[in-house]
Parts: C-alpha cells; sequence; structure tokens
C-alpha cells in the first residue's frame, strides 16, 4: 500500500501540473436583451453563433448555464469583461466563478 507520504508528494505534483479549474457562469435576468447575451457569449467567451444562442437559451429557461472553463485568473477576468461590458450598456447581465 503506497505510504501516506509517497501520496502527499504524489497530490504535491499534481497541484503543480494540473491547476484547480473554475466554471464562469451567466445568470438570467427580465432586463438584459437575448442579443446581448449573444454578444457576450461570442465576443468575451469565443463560441460561435449557433452554441451562444444555445447558451444564452439554457440561461434564459432555467435560470444559469455554463459559459466555460477557466484557471482562476482567467476566470475572474472573464466575469469583470462581463461586468464592464453589460454596465456599459445599462444591462444588470451577472456572471459568477465556481470552482469545478
Ligand atoms: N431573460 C432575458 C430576456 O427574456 C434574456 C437573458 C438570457 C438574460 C440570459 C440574461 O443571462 C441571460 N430578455
Amino acid at each position: 500500500m503506497p505510504s501516506i507520504e509517497y501520496e502527499k508528494e504524489l497530490n504535491e505534483n499534481l497541484e503543480l501540473t494540473k491547476p484547480k479549474m473554475y466554471k464562469v457562469l451567466l445568470l438570467n435576468d427580465d432586463y438584459t436583451s437575448m442579443e446581448f447575451v449573444i454578444d457576450v457569449l461570442m465576443g468575451i467567451f469565443h463560441h460561435n453563433e449557433k452554441d451562444a444562442y444555445d447558451i444564452m437559451m439554457k440561461v434564459h429557461t432555467e435560470g444559469k448555464g455554463l459559459c466555460g472553463i477557466y484557471t482562476y485568473e482567467i476566470a475572474e477576468t472573464k466575469v469583470l469583461q462581463v461586468r464592464k461590458k453589460a454596465k456599459q450598456s445599462n444591462f444588470p447581465l451577472k456572471a459568477i466563478v465556481e470552482e469545478e
């Protein structure tokens, strides 16, 4: 059976090679236009138009939806980009980060 020390070392190596990943989720609201959400999904998350439409409709009908999975810094940056773009257009659209 592998020793505790060995398992600890494996785990440390994993943490060095495999960073934790974080989901960025978009939240539904009653005011943001569908077109704007599609624009965000294409412009900030680099989805094509069909995927962007499908994700937008999932958020619209289910309350939230996955935009992408990133390292922590990139996930937080995406959330800030969404906040900035929404503010510029006066929409209350919100994105959140969740540990994978
Ligand atoms: N519910 C919005 C509407 O009916 C559309 C929408 C979709 C808003 C996804 C936010 O994350 C969102 N205009």
